[in-house]
């Protein structure tokens, strides 16, 4: 039994996030913690609300409310979206905690110690028509990297360069548009990222398994160009966690607060600790290798523009602390879901929003087309045509049909338990053999992380079971070997239960019902599959279950592609 952590990238707090924000951390993250936790692993998922930050005050401001009450508000409005989506975090925390402020000025006391802070005076825009300093994502400009004209200050979204607002050509407010800016001097902490760059570039270089995605992002601004460059972590705003050093107050920092993306990953160590005061548990054996975390397997789930964050800056952060915590192991990044020949989009309400996405179908439909379609080696794309096509055929007519068939057949000519009698024949043993090497590759990509290829693996043993069906065809047997036939239909039933536990990190919701139908608890992982088909003895009652997966009708899907296709107000 391994003990694994982990973390999916934290989603902003400043609005209902898309189908895309989904794919590309959370539900991924999701379907590997179900399945570790089905092989036996200990498992600490980790999620939150990443609430500081400019883009949280102008949210709050635009809803009218106290940016507190805002954020307290949309981060149940976001946990209730994710338990609809059978998000399994063990917590979902708010990087607004206390338990993060603390950490977070602690991991900056130190820093300080390790002679790693440094304070410079720095010029940064003001906005005569804003009457205010403007944070870095609000000003906008032409990417001096690439020439992307809607660069934002504090990364262009077009090459992922992380840049300061100053170096924009031509910058403008994103909040009035307004070109009357100012430069004027504040002072504010700088990380010296520059002096780990040895030890952040040979970290990097000994990750050799990791995904090219992610180290060919963190390559790219360890050695390009400039290099690793010093970030600056405070900001001159109202709402974040207070700029201290440790405990201590800091002078000349007074009414300063770090910058959101100094305190947004250390919360998934403070989220583990609100998890540690909520239930008594122990976050220190997760997160400090002098406290037994030496042999957890730390993941993290993220999309490519979080990338360098996770591999450069709060590296940096942990290493440069000098204090024993535990480090990443593996981070499994993706690429963008676009959404009908175009970007998703928060700011611009385009796409498919996850509250709007559970009005209309259930969590598992989502589920299972997005992460068979997860963008890992390339932007993916999400069209309604191919998520009915795919639905239908997959979830209805492949499961949802072997189940509905089977379960009917065995209430029609036995009775609702299963049938007794009958030895196995040919046909059975290629199928155990032919189940056994799928499923021992389902685990492979599983335990790889490879979304894409596992989603078609277990499609793979679904069809192989409509396929043995189809050929042994029990109705027909049934009428000259009934014993036969029965011991066709008792394997089946097993299979339904096999179906439902492999299945389970997929679509959890369809996984229940099948193993509510089958009218057991037995979730036994089929280690040895030709055990596991016989798990269900003679006799066992079962019931038909509902139907498991209605099939999206034209009308439905040429309905929503037309409610999708504007914007979201
Ligand atoms: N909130 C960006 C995002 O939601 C950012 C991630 C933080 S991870 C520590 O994509
Ligand atoms: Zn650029």
């Amino acid at each position: 039994m391994a003990r694994i952590l982990i973390t999916s990238a934290i989603p902003y707090i400043n609005g209902i996030k898309h189908l895309g924000n989904l794919v590309g951390s959370q539900l991924p993250a999701d379907l590997y913690a179900r399945y570790c936790r089905a092989r036996g692993d200990e498992v600490m998922f980790i999620c939150a609300t990443d609430e500081h930050g400019t883009p949280a005050e102008l949210a709050a401001k635009k809803a009218g409310k106290p940016v507190a009450e805002f954020c307290a508000e949309m981060h149940e409005v976001q946990a209730g979206i994710g338990a609809r989506f059978g998000l399994s975090f063990d917590h979902f925390g708010r990087s607004s905690s206390a338990q993060n402020r603390a950490l977070t000025q602690h991991f900056a006391g130190r820093l300080a110690d390790e002679g790693l802070i440094e304070e410079v005076s720095e010029s940064q825009v003001y906005s005569h028509a804003d009457g205010r300093f403007l944070p870095d994502r609000y000003i906008e400009g032409t990417c001096p990297n690439c020439g992307y004209d809607k660069a934002r200050g504090d990364q262009c979204e077009n090459c992922t360069k992380q840049l300061d607002p100053t170096d924009l050509i031509e910058p403008r407010s994103a909040i009035s548009g307004s070109t009357d800016l100012e430069v004027r001097d504040t002072k504010h902490l700088y990380l010296k990222q520059s002096q780990l760059k040895d030890k952040l570039s040979a970290w990097i270089d000994s990750k050799t398994d990791w995904p090219v995605l992610t180290t060919s992002i963190a390559k790219k601004w360890l050695h390009d160009g400039d290099g690793l460059q010093d970030r600056g972590i405070t900001r001159d705003l109202d709402w974040g966690v207070p700029v201290k050093r440790g405990t201590e107050d800091w002078p000349g920092m007074e009414g300063k607060v770090f910058y959101v993306w100094f305190d947004a990953p250390i919360e998934y160590i403070a989220a583990t600790h609100e998890w540690a005061d909520k239930t008594g548990g122990d976050w220190e054996r997760w997160w400090r290798t002098d406290k037994g975390a030496d042999d957890v397997k730390y993941v993290q789930f993220m999309g490519k523009d979080n990338v360098p964050f996770h591999t450069l800056s709060f590296p940096a952060t942990i290493m440069g602390s000098n204090e024993p915590w535990k480090l990443v192991d593996y981070i499994k990044s993706f690429n963008y879901l676009n959404y009908d020949g175009g970007q998703f989009s928060t700011s611009q309400g385009r796409g498919i929003f996850q509250d709007q996405a559970l009005d209309i179908l259930p969590a598992d439909y989502w589920r299972w087309w997005l992460l068979s379609h997860a963008p890992e080696n390339s932007d993916a794309e999400f069209t309604w045509e191919a998520f009915q096509t795919d639905a239908n055929k997959d979830l209805a007519d492949v499961l949802g049909n072997f189940v509905s068939r089977v379960t009917k057949f065995c209430r029609s000519k036995f009775s609702e338990a299963l049938p007794e009698g009958g030895v196995y024949g040919e046909a059975e043993t290629k199928l155990i053999g032919d189940l056994t090497t799928k499923i021992r590759a389902y685990e492979a990509h599983m335990a790889d992380m490879e979304v894409r290829k596992s989603a078609t693996e277990l499609r793979g043993i679904w069809v192989a079971g409509n396929e043995y069906l189809q050929a042994e065809a029990p109705w027909t047997t049934f009428k000259t070997d009934p014993e036969k036939a029965a011991m066709q239909i008792r394997l089946a039933l097993n299979l339904i239960r096999v179906y439902a536990v492999l299945s389970a990190p997929f679509i959890p919701e369809a996984s229940a019902k099948m193993l509510s139908g089958m009218n057991t608890l037995d979730t036994s992982w089929p280690d040895d599959v030709d055990a596991a088909l016989q798990a269900l003895p003679a006799g066992h009652e079962f019931t038909v279950p509902e139907v498991l997966f209605a099939k999206i009708t034209d009308e439905q899907s040429a309905e929503w592609a037309e409610r999708f296709a504007g914007t979201r107000d």
